[in-house]
């Protein structure tokens, strides 16, 4: 295990929640009901800036010492320590920091350890029951209670032997049995096919409990033949410790809190009504399908185990824990594209359906080409409602300048182009006739918010103080604003 201690609370999250208490960002909650009151607490705390992680101890029903952690990646604290980087860094800078990291990143290889904390109980055959865990449910119409929301689910390509980790729902069925919603086209889904279509089952290791760094992993889209367990040792520069499953022999993380091991038999043979769930875009969209069980062997966990949860919350939505990878990703794409001066890219809290780009123009239509750019990735093409370009003069990590930039720079009739763009199944415009035909396309504004190119040194001056003057001030009355620092 690496030296490092920043990379201890990358890698071990009780490490994590230590760094996290004594940075004063970890509520612990007792006695909290898992039916319902977890999920309500969870959205109300996430309403709050800055937002502390919620540790529930406690839950009916349960021992003490079976925590359910959420709000676990909600700060830049918490994200700096699960990506290991200096935790000072905030906004364009941190994006920055990230991107640097995955320009210059190697794949390593996880490496197989004896003693892991994840092996100290482990439950096979008649002991194997789900139900001693808590699983909440979180909101109110879901259709079940659900032990993965911010999990990580392990399986192996059967033709390559590459092993992939996705962030994938989970519902508990049964003692023995849960559901596992994976979207067609996910490297999960394209493994299990791939065992189903020879009618095999496919093995699966569901991590319900998950180290910081491996949440981020598991939940960024990584291209496929590529390992998330190789991408996580080279962005952190350490091997992540493993240990093997005994009835798939697939890795797990040696600090995993909690993991379920089993198969999942063909959906035509095996399938259970599965949803609805609050998800993603802050809708119950999806409904209640048939589909895929995994059929729980064993089960590995820590002594206390921790499941860690990140219902999907209107408005607060879940795409803020893994945005800063998603924003370098874009903006590095578009480097290499060779579209010049982007200099930050941004997805505001409200959600990943809106994407803001900050620019120095160079020519007459760069901004709508970085439009088109940010359409033209895979963290920024899909589902994509909105992409406001502004000049660089303009924070886009704050929304309230993005908005007075889209108010005072943006002419709707000549600065905006409406194209399509693929539109996933949580998509809630597109509608039933879609769904039938398999017309799976929304539409997407690019709002060229840049003062016009061809204006842009007559267009009116900004009234507010120079930044200069701006810092002479700040430093004559510092004592009138200490108490917002
Ligand atoms: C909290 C959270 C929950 C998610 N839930 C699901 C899910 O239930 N099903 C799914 O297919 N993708 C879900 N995703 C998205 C995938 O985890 C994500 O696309 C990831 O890149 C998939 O890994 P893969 O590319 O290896 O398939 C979720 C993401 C997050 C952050
Ligand atoms: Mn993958």
């Amino acid at each position: 295990m690496s030296e490092n201690p920043r990379l201890q609370s990358a890698l071990d999250l009780r490490a994590f929640l230590s760094d996290v208490k004594a940075a004063g960002e970890l509520e612990e909650i007792s006695g909290a009901h898992w039916n319902l009151e977890l999920g309500a607490l969870t959205e109300l705390f996430a309403g709050q800036t800055p937002t502390p992680a919620l540790l529930f101890d406690n839950i009916p029903d349960y021992p003490k010492g079976r925590r359910v952690l959420s709000n676990v990646l909600f700060s830049p604290l918490r994200q700096s320590l699960a990506l290991g980087v200096p935790a000072d860094l905030r906004g364009i800078p941190l994006v920055q920091a990230v991107k640097a990291k995955l320009a210059e990143l190697k794949p390593l290889a996880p490496e197989e350890v004896k003693d892991a904390p994840v092996l100290q109980n482990v439950a096979q055959g008649s002991d194997v029951n789900v139900l001693e865990f808590p699983a909440p449910q979180w909101h109110e119409k879901d259709g079940g209670r659900y032990i993965g929301t911010f999990d990580a689910v392990i399986s192996r390509d059967p033709e390559s032997g590459y092993v992939n980790v996705g962030t994938y729902r989970v519902q508990v069925h049964d003692e023995k049995t849960v559901g596992l919603w994976i979207i067609p086209g996910k490297h999960g889904n394209l493994i299990a096919q791939k065992h189903w279509s020879k009618g095999e089952d496919c093995p699966f290791l569901i991590a319900c409990g998950v180290p910081p760094s491996m949440l981020l992993a598991s939940a960024v889209g990584i291209p496929w033949g590529i390992s998330e367990y190789d991408f996580l040792g080279g962005l952190l520069g350490a091997p992540i410790p493993i240990v093997k499953g005994k009835a798939t022999g697939l890795p797990m993380p040696a600090n995993a809190e909690l993991v379920l091991e089993g198969f999942a038999p063909p959906p035509e043979k095996v399938s259970r009504p599965e949803g609805p769930f609050g998800e993603w875009p802050g809708y119950y969209a999806s409904g209640t399908i048939d589909r895929p069980v995994v059929r729980v062997s064993n089960i590995y966990h820590r002594d206390d185990p921790i499941v860690t949860g990140d219902p999907p919350l209107k408005t607060y939505l879940n795409t803020d824990i893994y945005m800063h990878i998603r924003a370098a990703n874009i903006w590095s794409s578009m480097e290499r594209a060779g579209i010049p001066d982007v200099r930050g890219v941004w997805f505001p809290r409200q959600g990943r359906f809106f994407v803001a780009v900050a620019i120095r123009q160079r020519y007459s239509g760069h901004a709508r080409q970085v439009g088109y750019g940010v359409l033209a990735t895979r963290d920024g093409g899909r589902d994509t409602r909105m992409i406001v370009v502004v000049d660089d003069d303009i924070d886009i990590t704050n929304i309230n300048e993005v908005l007075w930039a889209v108010a005072s720079r943006w002419d709707p009739k000549r600065q905006s182009e409406i194209v399509e763009v693929p539109a996933s199944d949580l998509n809630p415009t597109i509608t039933p006739e879609q769904r039938a035909a398999n017309d799976m396309v929304s539409s997407c504004i690019i709002i060229d918010a840049c003062r016009p190119y061809g204006r842009k040194d007559e267009f009116p001056a900004v009234s507010s103080v120079s930044p200069e003057y701006r810092q002479a001030v700040l430093q004559r009355w510092a004592h009138l604003f200490k108490a917002k620092d």
